[in-house]
């Protein structure tokens, strides 16, 4: 069905754009109070009711540079790197105060200064040569996830590449892998059908374990993480509401951090589909930016990841105009949604 992917790639972009612009005002927050928690529900409720005039809601380094791989992709039909590279650092000098990981400005510095003639010596010499791995590749996948859908093996390359621009760290490389599989996987599904969250978990876990491979071949049992943090999701899920917000941080964590970020991400997504005490509204859409919001760290950046998945499994319907109205550039990210289905179907 052409329509409903399409609105499922505008979808996807948007809720990139939504949990940033909605999550960048808590972001570094604790897990939010209950007293906060009502403070953002009355909040969403504003946001969603009769229109308003107030300043648009900003976007962040996440929507920045989630842009500028779509923009890239929509215009070169194909991976780019330097092309990434150059719009990655020209909208970061233009806007350098957009939030940015206070690490990954460096890269953008290097890149500058040796004009793009070497793209993967600035992300490697990051953290004394072991590379970041901050979630700043995870955060801006969405695009390639999309764009790469119909091909899994084009789309790890795709991902481990363009990665590999600002992060080197395996940790770093896999988040964005595993956030790209979950976007896919979400794109892949029919929103009219109950969503298996077990399956989706042991779909998530199966091609981790492959992906966490022992890279250097020393036959070292090696740990793992994501597909430990994973089995942490699953376990959580399936203990449903009696998984509050203080256990769900305390074992999936918040923090900048892939691996404590994006698994994070990926269960707000999932226990979004059912209501959550605490957040009232029928729409699954909100529930899940809402939630990742309510558990503080780096709301911004969860939220958006969280949206992410949300809006490649439901589609752009879902979510609430009033909200869109309300943040800087969501007819760009529709727009952008759209010329991507475009270019992604035309391959
Ligand atoms: O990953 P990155 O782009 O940051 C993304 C975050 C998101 O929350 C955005 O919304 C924005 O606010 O920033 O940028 P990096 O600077 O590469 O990584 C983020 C942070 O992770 C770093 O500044 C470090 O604090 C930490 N970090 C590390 N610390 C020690 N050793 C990442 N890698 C390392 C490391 O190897
Ligand atoms: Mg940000
Ligand atoms: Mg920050
Ligand atoms: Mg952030």
């Amino acid at each position: 069905d052409l329509t409903l992917l399409k609105s499922k790639f505008r979808g996807s972009m948007l809720g990139v754009l939504t949990g940033d612009c909605l999550g960048h005002p808590y972001e570094g927050d604790e897990l939010l109070t209950s007293g906060m928690k009502i403070i953002l529900q009355k909040y969403f409720d504003k946001l969603e009711g009769p229109p308003y005039k107030a300043p648009a809601m900003q976007f962040t380094d996440d929507s920045v540079m989630t842009r500028s791989i779509a923009q890239s992709l929509i215009e070169k039909r194909q991976l780019d790197l330097l092309d990434i590279a150059k719009r990655f650092v020209k909208s970061y000098y233009e806007e350098p105060n957009r939030g940015y990981g206070p690490a990954v400005m460096t890269v953008f510095e290097k890149l500058r200064a040796n004009r793009f003639s070497d793209l993967f010596t600035p992300a490697k010499e990051q953290f004394n040569g072991q590379g970041s791995w901050g979630n700043g590749g995870a955060m801006r996948i969405t695009p390639i996830a999309l764009f790469s859908h119909q091909n899994i093996d084009l789309l790890l390359e795709m991902t481990r590449k363009e990665t590999q621009l600002t992060h080197t760290n395996k940790i770093g490389v896999d988040g964005a892998i595993l956030q790209a599989i979950a976007i896919r996987q979400s794109l892949l599904l029919n929103p009219d059908n109950e969503l298996d969250v077990k399956q989706f978990i042991d779909d998530l876990i199966s091609q981790m374990d492959t992906i966490e491979f022992d890279e250097e071949g020393l036959g070292l049992v090696e740990p793992k993480p994501y597909k430990i943090q994973l089995s942490l999701v699953k376990t959580l899920i399936s203990e449903g509401e009696a998984a509050n917000a203080e256990k769900v941080v305390q074992k999936l964590g918040t923090s900048v951090a892939a691996l404590y970020s994006v698994p994070t991400a990926i269960y707000c997504f999932l226990r979004a589909q059912n209501q959550i005490e605490g957040i009232i509204t029928d729409n699954p859409f909100r529930r899940t930016i809402q939630y990742a919001i309510s558990l503080g760290g780096d709301t911004d950046t969860i939220g958006g990841m969280a949206g992410a998945l949300a809006g490649a499994f439901y589609g752009d319907k879902i979510i609430n105009p009033a909200i869109l109205k309300h943040l800087e550039a969501s007819e760009e990210f529709q727009l952008l949604g759209e010329k991507l289905s475009d270019v992604t179907l035309s391959q």
